[in-house]
Order: structure tokens, then sequence, then C-alpha cells
């Protein structure tokens, strides 16, 4: 019996959690695998999730549902924020982390079969970027044969940067997932405000429909699993074969509103149209100005414009067979949606942004010292650029490569 087990770590990871475990509730009596997130006993289901963070805040939050019968050490919490990564990381950050790891122990050793971390955070702050890049060392070290380590992930918005330190923190946690992680669905809060009034006009849209787009994603991925028992590995290992490049850019959309009489369903080819447009991204990568096709994106859409049928009939496109339970009531409107994930090139563009961003505030020296006061090492500064940097190189080098192919097919066919 295999089983994903759920880390909701910081502020924005814990609240997402929050949220994908009501919706996980919801879900309950559709789907037919609970045991994959769930641990059944006595009549009752128990989520196999850990929700931490440096602050007690957003914790007592989620304790207060009391609906979801949560097992006492799925909680932990410390005293106060992190707020830098080398805080969350060394300083402050690095008790509750430990504790952290030892609950995750617990709890796994009466597991059958992991088969992988579904890890929650946001990476522009100190507990999101610092704890996360500690606790993914330890178990990528523990259980790296075993288990993967699948991210869902708020990145620092080019529009909405509400922490100076930002560019840093997600940087040095960069560095980290490159290293241990099987895959990382970036987010961006601005992108998702976006496409919500794209295709919702609601009033008012506040963190709490952010994160109900986001475990929406999360809920599709491990659904395949949950809905159709269907191998997800599979799912990710087409979308990354390149190892270190499995950043994913993830879409949501709505194929219709349930009260939307005027417009017709659109076919699901048009669908699938409709949600590779840039509209629909929930992380917004720039747009990737260059002649040739982009390798990533520019292969798969051709692949799905030659496609007679949606599903089945193509190693990438999956189909979880469950109805849309939504956990917020502005979101029910929406009848059938679906989720796209893209491996896609363009993300270079918002790497080198996120690079550049760190580079200024390194040149100045800012917050230098408070870093390397709370542990951080000289070193690590330059490291994690040039991590950062490798990959964007290694993007574009396949990029190249999947370019000459792409011209050598196109020469022989003429
Ligand atoms: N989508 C989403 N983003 C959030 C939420 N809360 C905070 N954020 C964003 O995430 C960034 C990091 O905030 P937190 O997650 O609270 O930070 P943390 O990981 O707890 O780290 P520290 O508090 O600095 O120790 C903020 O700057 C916000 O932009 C949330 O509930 N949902
Ligand atoms: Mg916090």
């Amino acid at each position: 019996m295999s089983s994903a087990f759920h880390i909701h770590i910081g502020g924005a990871g814990v609240m997402i959690g929050d949220m994908l475990w009501k919706l996980y509730e919801k879900e309950y009596n559709e789907a037919t695998q609970n045991n994959y997130i769930y641990e059944e006993a006595d009549g009752n289901h128990y989520p196999l999730a850990l929700f931490f963070d440096t602050d007690d805040r957003k914790i007592h939050e989620v304790q207060r549902n009391k609906s979801i019968k949560y097992k006492k050490h799925s909680f932990l919490h410390g005293k106060e924020d992190a707020s830098t990564y080398a805080r969350g990381r060394y300083n402050d950050g690095r008790e509750v982390t430990e504790q952290a790891i030892d609950c995750i122990r617990k709890q796994i050793e009466t597991m059958s079969r992991l088969d992988e971390f579904v890890i929650t955070c946001s990476i522009s702050g100190g507990t999101g970027s610092g704890c996360l890049s500690f606790l993914s060392q330890v178990l990528n070290e523990e259980f790296k044969n075993k288990s993967k380590q699948n991210g869902f992930i708020i990145f620092p918005s080019s529009e909405m940067q509400n922490n100076v330190v930002g560019p840093y923190n997600a940087v040095f946690s960069i560095y980290t997932m490159t290293e241990n992680f099987q895959s990382v669905t970036m987010f961006d809060n601005q992108s998702m405000y976006n496409v919500i009034d794209y295709q919702l006009e609601l009033d008012f849209v506040d963190y709490q429909h952010l994160n109900n787009m986001v475990a929406q994603v999360i809920s599709s991925y491990t659904g395949l699993r949950r809905f159709n028992n269907c191998d997800n590995s599979k799912f990710l290992s087409n979308l990354c074969p390149h190892p270190n490049m499995h950043y994913l850019i993830p879409s949501y959309g709505k194929m219709t509103l349930i009260n939307d009489y005027a417009r017709t369903e659109l076919q699901e080819k048009q669908f699938i149209q409709y949600l590779t447009k840039k509209k629909c991204q929930l992380y917004q990568s720039l747009l990737f100005r260059q002649k040739q096709l982009n390798p990533f994106f520019g292969q798969y859409d051709l692949t799905l414009n030659n496609l007679d049928h949606c599903f089945g009939q193509s190693s990438n496109i999956f189909q979880c067979a469950a109805s849309n339970y939504q956990v917020l009531p502005e979101f029910a409107q929406m009848k059938l949606t679906g989720s796209y994930f893209s491996n896609d090139a363009s993300i270079t563009s918002r790497f080198k942004q996120l690079r550049e961003s760190f580079y200024k505030i390194r040149q100045k020296r800012a917050f230098h010292s408070q870093y390397q006061g709370e542990g951080l090492e000289d070193s690590e500064f330059d490291e994690a650029r040039v991590v950062l940097q490798r990959l964007e190189e290694d993007y574009n080098s396949v990029s190249s490569i999947y370019n000459s192919q792409i011209e050598n097919s196109n020469n022989y066919e003429l």
C-alpha cells in the first residue's frame, strides 16, 4: 500500500495545507484510494501530514477547524518568525525543523510504502526558505531512493514584492530544491490574481482564493492516485526528462461555468488550447522571444494539435476522473476544470531576473552581515548564485539541442 506524506511549512505553506485538506475532505467519499493520503483506523481517517512554522498564529488557525481529525503530532511551531533564510536554516528555525523531522519519522514508521513527500511553502519568507532547505536535505539523505520530494511552491512575484530579502531567500532555496527535489511546481501570487480576474468576475480576492487555486492543482495531481489509482510518478518523470530541470509552470482553467448559458462548453481540444494560453498560467514565465520554437512548449503544443482524442492517446495527458469539488463558494461556479503543467524553457527569463535582484542586493552588501551573523557562510552567497546560473545554462543548452533537432527535421520534410 503506497502513500504520500504532506508537509506544510511557514505561513503560506500552512494556509495552503489548510485549504488542501478541506478540499480532500470534500472529495473523501468519491475517492477510491484514500489510503494514499490518510491513515485509516477505528473507522476514522487521519491526514498523513505535518504542519510546521516558526511562529504559532497560522498553526492555531488550522487547529481551530475541528471537522478534520488531525493527529496530535501533525502540528509544530516555535515562538517567532524566522524572516531570513539564514535564521530559518541555521538559527532559530533549526530546532523546530529538527523536531519536525522527528515527527515525520514517527509518522512514516507506520506506513508500509512511502512514495512521495508533497511539500507546500512560499520561499520568500525565512521559514519557507530556510527550514525547507534543512528539512529537504535531511529527507534526501534518509529517503533518497524510496521517496521523492515534490514541491508546490510560491515564488516571489516580480510585481508584488513585499519582502526586501525575498530574492535572497528564494535563490538560496532554489539551490536546495534543485539538488533534492524531483519536481517543483511554481506559483506566484500576482499571476494567480490575474488568472482569477480573467476567469471569474469576483469583487474581492484574497489569499484564501489563491490558496484554493493551489489546492485545486495539488488535488488534481494526487487525484490521479486517489480517484483513478493511476501511477502519478509517470506524470512527473515524463515532464522532467533532464536531471535538475524539474521546474514546472502550472495553468488552471474552467471548461465552462455552471450558469453560463450563453457560452457553449468548450470542446476538449479547444479547452486544452484555452488552458495553454499565458492568461491561464499560475506562474508568469516571461514571454520567451526567439525565432525558433520554444523546445518544450512548442513540441508539446504540436503534439496537442495533432491529437484526435485527448485522453489515453498520449503519455502526456492524464485525466483525474473526479467531480469538481471546491472549498470556497465563489469557485463552485466552475463546472469542469483542467490543470496544465509545462516544463517550459521560458522559465530561464524569470531565473535570470531573480539572479539579478539577488546580485543587486549582494553588490551593496545589504543584509550581508545579518545573514552571516545568523550562520550563513560567505561562500554560500556565490554558490547559490552559481547554481542558479548553471540551471539557466542547462535549460538554454537543452533548448538549443531541441531547436537544432526541429530545424533538421523541418529541412528533412522539405
Ligand atoms: N498564496 C499565498 N501567499 C502567501 C500567504 N501568506 C503569505 N504569502 C506570501 O508568502 C510570502 C512569505 O510569507 P510567509 O509564508 O508568511 O513566510 P514564512 O515562510 O512563514 O517565513 P517567515 O514568516 O519570514 O519566517 C509573503 O511575502 C506573501 O507574499 C498565503 O496564505 N497564500
Ligand atoms: Mg511566518
